[in-house]
């Protein structure tokens, strides 16, 4: 894949091929550890892969083959949050901002691949689960660290990570602090797939490829529809606002907007009332 890069961006590389973006976290010295202003380029990296009409997929993946991300970065962890020691992430203000990142995933009506290499740990893993597919290599690692490191993930990462593997799967993750392999991860349901490294991108690839050969719209209405059930009320919210979109693309909502403007009685008679 002949990939075009765009974007200035310190922590992450934003780039697209073929109606696919690629959203990587560049940060491998700290196995792709997230702070705020990583999080920050990620929403921006993401609301330009969801605004930009000729991408369907978007890969989400981790710089290097040691780690997709490692949560959170301890090392400028404050006593309220992850800080800042730039302008855009401000500093001296602890920080939570990758639970919008989740929620940002979970939202953008287009499919999320993440693509794991290496290690999936803490923030890093629910990140993963968040997505709507995981492919893994064979060197892959996943687990929640919260519970050593003095954190946790009440959130997604705790009843998400439970509808995915089961509830007594969920708690030995989070209560034991274990590491699993790929394969282990497949088992439980985490990942989709399992493949050797050096054939990662090159399958994730090949099921992007086979996303965008499927109607746009069945597949944003398939992922609302998932999510709206165990996202409550905020997930019904977004899946009422694509039933509004649909309804906008009709005949029938564009005979009540023209009628309007042209100062008449709208004609509904025309539509039939569906059984
Ligand atoms: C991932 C793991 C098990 C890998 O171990 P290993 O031995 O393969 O690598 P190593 O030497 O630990 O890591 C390589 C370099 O990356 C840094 C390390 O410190 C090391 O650099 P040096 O110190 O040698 O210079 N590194 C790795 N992970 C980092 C991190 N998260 N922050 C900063 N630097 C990191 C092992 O590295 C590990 O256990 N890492 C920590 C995983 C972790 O606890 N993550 C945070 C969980 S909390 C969280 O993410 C979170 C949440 O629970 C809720 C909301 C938001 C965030």
């Amino acid at each position: 894949v002949e990939w075009q890069r765009s974007g200035e961006y310190a922590d992450i590389i934003y780039e697209t091929a073929e109606g696919i973006a690629k959203i990587t976290i560049n940060r491998p010295e700290r196995h792709n550890a997230f702070r705020p202003q990583t999080l920050f380029e990620l929403q921006d990296a993401f609301n330009a892969a969801r605004d930009d009409s000729e991408v369907g997929v978007i890969i989400f993946t981790g710089a290097g083959d040691q780690a997709f991300c490692s949560g959170g970065d301890q090392k400028i962890r404050g006593d309220d949050g992850y800080m800042g020691d730039d302008t855009v992430a401000r500093q001296g203000i602890g920080r939570l901002n990758v639970l919008d990142l989740q929620v940002q995933i979970r939202r953008l009506p287009k499919p999320v691949v993440c693509m794991v290499a290496g290690w999936a740990i803490g923030g890093g893993n629910v990140l993963q689960v968040c997505c709507d597919l995981t492919i893994a290599a064979d060197n892959a690692r996943f687990g929640q660290t919260g519970p050593k490191v003095g954190s946790f993930d009440g959130g997604y990462g705790s009843w998400l990570l439970a509808q995915t593997v089961g509830l007594k799967k969920a708690r030995e993750i989070w209560y034991l602090c274990r590491q699993y392999t790929a394969e282990e991860a497949r088992e439980m349901g985490m990942v989709n797939t399992v493949v050797p490294l050096e054939r990662l991108e090159e399958e994730t690839v090949a099921w992007a490829r086979e996303m965008l050969e499927k109607s746009p719209l069945a597949l944003r209405m398939v992922k609302g529809a998932i999510n709206a059930v165990s996202d409550g009320a905020a997930g019904m919210q977004q899946f009422a606002g694509d039933a509004t979109m649909l309804y906008y693309m009709s005949d029938e909502a564009q005979e009540g907007r023209d009628a309007f403007k042209e100062k008449r009685r709208p004609e509904f008679d025309r539509f039939p009332r569906r059984p």
